[in-house]
């Protein structure tokens, strides 16, 4: 059992039963021609959350903590994509549209593939997840449950989207969640700030949020 510094309060974690889960790090989001520029935003602003989110599973990986890692994306023939999704922006842009790394954020091309820095390593699940949440539609909670797994370090992008949904679900599942304020990051820094103050609102009302720093000491001792 290690104690880790973390808001609203410190939370104790059987390392054994917890995983770390790396949030949507593709291409698609965090270079240019993704998905996340074609939506015009900066992507500048989610390298901010590589580096933490390398210590952060270089830590995992040597303490022998369970790494799973998630993906956003669709099939090719768009058969999982609800139509209300795709057919937002201009259609040029929209999922599924050709751009300078593949087709939009469908499965198999190189914009949906997680950055090179944090690639999986063999044996580490990847979740594909067809929405936000990495529940919906996946077998994520079958994995955790037959693992015994009880509390997540949460890391990603992005802070309000895909990782929020994720807190949001698991926590409704009973999972403990640990955000890792500075492995998350979001096109938009007050969306970034909003969305951890409201997971460790209300006493922890979706979880906790710590530092990578406070994560790696805890998973190194
Ligand atoms: C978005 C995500 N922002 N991974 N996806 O569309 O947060």
């Amino acid at each position: 059992m290690t104690t880790i510094a973390a808001e609203p309060q410190p939370i104790t974690v059987d390392l054994a039963r917890a995983a770390l889960v790396i949030i949507d790090m593709q291409r698609d989001f965090l270079e240019p021609g993704g998905f996340g520029e074609t939506l015009g935003n900066d992507i500048g602003l989610l390298k901010a959350a590589v580096g933490p989110c390398q210590a952060t599973l270089a830590a995992a990986r040597d303490a022998g903590v369970l790494v799973m890692h998630t993906r956003e994306g669709h099939r090719p023939d768009l058969s999982d994509a609800p139509k209300a999704k795709v057919e937002r922006g201009e259609p040029s842009l929209r999922i599924g549209a050709p751009g300078p790394m593949g087709r939009i954020l469908i499965r198999g091309e190189p914009g949906h593939d997680i950055i090179p820095e944090l690639a999986p390593l063999a044996g580490e699940p990847v979740i594909d997840k067809p929405g936000k949440g990495a529940f919906y539609q996946t077998d994520l909670e079958l994995m955790l449950r037959n693992r015994g797994i009880d509390t997540l370090f949460v890391c990603g992008v992005t802070t309000e989207v895909c990782v929020n949904t994720t807190v949001r679900e698991a926590n409704d599942r009973g999972y403990r969640c640990v955000v890792i304020a500075d492995a998350c990051a979001s096109y938009f820094p007050e969306f970034h700030a909003a969305g951890l103050a409201m997971i460790k609102a209300q006493g922890g009302i979706f979880g906790w949020v710590s530092q990578s720093s406070a994560v790696v000491e805890a998973m190194a001792a």
